[in-house]
């Protein structure tokens, strides 16, 4: 199977996942990227199984009500069942890095308020340590050269992502060889430089189940 296939298949185990659990009060909180796509079609088979949905990017929200599924603001929603997004890199832990589509800040909002968090990835996205893939790091524009120097001191090599604003108006700053022994840590350390937005590791709220796509199908690992 191909990378793109395998995101097909995790996007469809995500929404017969989530199915029999659903019901027409559920609001389900939904990811950004290619990955995330995959499920939003999916789940478009079942959109009278449920109230509609939180989106994690104004892209994802104009693709569910392309597919005629109602978006929630979050600030009207008062349980949210689910969370379903891909990511970058994911560990053995559910411990994620995220991000690589800008949109890492509203995601963890989502996250955080979500139930339940359902990552969908490729296999190629499992590593034994986070770290590989470049750290975004959602900045205040007028801080990012200080935050940059800041992430320097703990041996990242930040690199300004020019071109991109957020969904926020922030910027971002891709940080390279952060050596990620403790994910939690790292986490915490980078939210307390004054300045930072989000961090792209989802560790202090990681993902509570893996739907992985390989070659001899989908793996479930909790
Ligand atoms: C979002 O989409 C991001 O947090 C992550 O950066 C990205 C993964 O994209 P894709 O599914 O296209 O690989 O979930």
């Amino acid at each position: 199977m191909t990378q793109d296939e395998l995101k097909r298949a995790v996007g469809e185990a995500a929404a017969a996942y989530i199915r029999p659990k659903l019901d027409k009060d559920s609001i389900v909180g939904v990811g950004t990227g290619s990955t995330a796509n995959c499920f939003i079609d999916a789940l478009a088979q079942d959109k009278f199984l449920f109230a509609g949905a939180v989106a994690s990017s104004e892209a994802t929200a104009q693709r569910l009500r392309d597919h005629g599924i109602e978006v929630f603001d979050l600030n009207n929603v008062g349980k949210l069942d689910f969370y379903i997004d891909g990511a970058d890199e994911v560990n053995r832990n559910l411990e994620l890095i995220k991000g690589g589509g800008a949109a890492l800040t509203r995601e963890k909002i989502v996250a955080a308020v979500a139930r339940e968090f359902i990552c969908i990835a490729d296999e190629t996205k499992m590593v034994e340590r986070l770290g590989k893939f470049p750290l975004p790091v959602e900045v205040i524009p007028m801080a990012r050269s200080y935050v940059a120097r800041e992430l320097v001191k703990l041996g990242g090599n930040p690199v300004y992502r020019e071109g991109v604003v957020t969904d926020n108006g922030g910027q971002i700053l891709d940080v390279y060889d952060l050596f990620v022994d403790s994910a939690i840590g790292m986490e915490n350390r980078i939210n307390h430089i004054t300045g930072v937005i989000t961090n792209g590791l989802f560790a202090r709220r990681a993902a509570d189940v893996l739907l992985l796509g390989t070659q001899k199908g989908v793996r479930t690992l909790t």
